[in-house]
């Protein structure tokens, strides 16, 4: 699934889709609606897009701008109470968004909460 979904010298995790579902804006809960999203891991934030950059191209549109979440602050959880789905990880950010991430495939999401994790500690310790 690694195809380049590079977004510059920032990306550190390149593009795989997985399941996204966001529960909670400013700490207001929301109707939970899980979608397939195209994932980028760049040294500060996390992007979420509809399609693969190689889909973008194919389909003749241009990436469009990304839904992105500030990892600054941000907190980082394998959850086994928000959803009856495997292999979920939760991430809440410094003002209150609470996304999940999941994937039936636990050495992805696995692999996923490892970088993101690493992204948090080192982009919230200066
Ligand atoms: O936490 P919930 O409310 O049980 O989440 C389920 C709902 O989002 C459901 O949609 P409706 O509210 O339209 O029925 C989804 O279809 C389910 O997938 C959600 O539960 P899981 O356990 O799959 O996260």
């Amino acid at each position: 699934h690694n195809v380049d979904g590079s977004v510059g010298p920032q990306t550190i995790l390149k593009g795989e889709y997985l399941n996204k579902a966001k529960i909670a804006e400013g700490g207001k809960k929301l109707r939970k609606n899980w979608t397939s999203t195209w994932v980028v891991l760049c040294s500060n934030r996390l992007l979420f897009y509809k399609e693969s950059k190689q889909e973008a191209v194919a389909n003749l549109k241009p990436g469009g701008k990304p839904d992105g979440v500030d990892l600054c602050g941000a907190v980082i959880e394998w959850t086994t109470e928000k959803s009856s789905r495997k292999h979920v990880i939760q991430i809440t950010t410094s003002n209150g968004h609470e996304f999940l991430l999941q994937a039936d495939h636990f050495p992805t999401i696995s692999k996923w909460h490892d970088a993101i994790k690493k992204a948090v500690d080192s982009v919230s310790s200066g």
